[in-house]
């Protein structure tokens, strides 16, 4: 079949980030045998057009559009960045081919989602496998039962099925970053997927499940090596803790330094089971930055968001990386349930003291659908049982909603004056 993909840029955050997502399922669906193209679009500007054309040219049989984004997560002033693929939805519907929605975005949302873009079809969670299944069903006609991991409208899903070991699934050509970046682009990589860790705000285990599933250190140092000789450097681990499990992530950095690459990475890390031997390896290796998601410096609020490491893990694992000349962006996430204007100001001193190379500290926790977070914003009245979340809906402890987003002001600009 003739498949056309889009991943359309929403320009959200600091950096656009390289459409890896997209990029794995086009690799899995050309292995299946289908002529396919991939259409990564780096700004909203040049969508509409860009579209047009490429469905004139190709005339594709189905299209498939990866939804990263929903929203930026920003209580003070949310973007919702669906609109933006709903426009691009408008411009696919000049083709009659069937839209076939997925990421991980729409998979936090399967089904408010497909109802908001009036797409066709989507599929929840890793497209390697479902989504040239769904191709082989599209093309029976649509005899026998959908493959896994499929919603229709109105329709009850199909059960979804998860890789168990990420090597069976192909890899993107290394080449195509070259015509979606740069050879000094920071080229995402992934030896990972799923958290079992279970932070009372998060949707990873929607989009990823709940078990750590790996490529073999030994399958990924190959596909870094060929990432290598195409020129490419720099890398960003998108796993969600790269430290989980310690060994293999130890493994992984043995094979790194081994392959003698000379890399430059970015990492994220769960400032819990990190010791000297795995920072050693990892500056070896050539991480050389790492986002440390503590969010909070107030012990009761870690418990509460069920962060398995307390302050002085933090304060331990943040002088491991200083010393070894790995720098450290924390990240604080203020107002969770049982936050206090004392706990707001304890953990702002707590993350001054850590003497980062950078902090974001954000305000208000985004909903996302069956986490504790909801059942608990529910139970206190903040939003209704029938919410579907997909406008984004946030949680700020009742007694800060007029102070904190005041005093966090204050404090950036309090910050920006001292610059
Ligand atoms: C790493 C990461 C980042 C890094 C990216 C670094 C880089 N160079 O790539 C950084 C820190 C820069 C980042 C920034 C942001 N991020 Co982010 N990020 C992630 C994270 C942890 C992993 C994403 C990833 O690369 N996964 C690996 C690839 C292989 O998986 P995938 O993209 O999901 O693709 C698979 C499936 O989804 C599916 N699939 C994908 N496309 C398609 C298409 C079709 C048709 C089909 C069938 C299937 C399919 O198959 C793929 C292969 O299995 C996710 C959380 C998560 N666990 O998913 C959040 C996540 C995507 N980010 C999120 C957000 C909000 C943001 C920001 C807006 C935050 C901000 N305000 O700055 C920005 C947006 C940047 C931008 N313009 O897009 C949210 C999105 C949900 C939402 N509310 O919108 C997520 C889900 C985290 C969360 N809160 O739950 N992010
Ligand atoms: S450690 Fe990160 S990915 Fe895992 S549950 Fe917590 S916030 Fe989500």
């Amino acid at each position: 079949m003739r498949v056309l993909f889009i991943s359309a840029a929403d320009e959200a955050g600091a950096m656009t980030p390289l459409p890896l997502g997209a990029a794995c399922v086009v690799a899995a669906t050309e292995k299946a045998g289908h002529e396919v193209q991939l259409l990564a679009l780096p700004s909203k500007a040049e969508s509409e057009g860009r579209i047009r054309e490429t469905i004139e040219q190709l005339r594709p049989e189905v299209i498939g559009v990866s939804v990263r984004n929903i929203d930026d997560q920003n209580m003070n002033s949310p973007q919702f960045l669906l609109a933006h693929i709903k426009n691009v939805m408008t411009v696919c519907r000049t083709s009659p081919a069937p839209v076939v929605l997925g990421g991980a975005g729409y998979s936090i949302f399967p089904e408010s989602a497909l109802a908001y873009l009036g797409a066709d079809m989507g599929v929840q969670g890793e497209g390697e496998v479902a989504f040239p299944a769904l191709l082989s069903w599209i093309e029976r006609r649509k005899q026998g039962p959908a493959p896994p991991a499929v919603y229709l409208p109105a329709k009850l899903p199909t059960p979804r099925v998860f890789a168990a070991s990420l090597d069976a699934l192909p890899l993107p050509e290394p080449l195509l970053w070259l015509q979606t970046g740069d050879a000094a682009t920071r080229i995402p990589v992934q030896s990972r997927r799923g958290c079992p860790l279970d932070c009372i705000y998060c949707s990873t285990s929607i989009i990823e499940g709940r078990p750590v599933r790996r490529r073999s250190p030994a399958a990924f140092v190959r596909w870094l090596t060929e990432l290598r000789q195409c020129g490419f450097c720099d890398f960003y681990f998108v796993d969600n803790t790269f430290n989980v499990p310690p060994a293999y992530a130890k493994e992984l950095c043995r094979k790194i330094i081994a392959a003698e690459l000379g890399l430059d990475w970015w990492a994220i890390v769960y400032p819990k089971w990190v010791d000297p031997e795995l920072v050693e390896l990892m500056a070896k290796a050539g991480c050389t930055q790492v986002s440390l998601g503590f969010e909070s410096g107030s012990e009761p609020v870690l418990q509460q968001l069920n962060k398995r490491f307390d302050c002085a893990d933090v304060t331990t694992i943040a002088a491991m990386f200083r010393d070894a000349g790995i720098k450290r962006h924390g990240f604080l996430l203020l107002g969770a349930p049982g936050e206090t204007r004392d706990s707001v100001e304890e953990s702002l001193a707590f993350a001054d003291g850590l003497c980062l190379d950078a902090l974001k500290v954000t305000v208000g926790l985004r909903i996302y659908p069956q986490t504790p977070i909801a059942r608990m914003a529910v139970a206190e009245g903040l939003i209704s049982p029938d919410d579907d979340l997909l406008f984004p809906r946030f949680y700020l402890a009742p007694a800060l909603r007029d102070w904190l987003p005041a005093r966090v002001a204050e404090r950036d600009s309090q910050q920006q004056t001292s610059e």
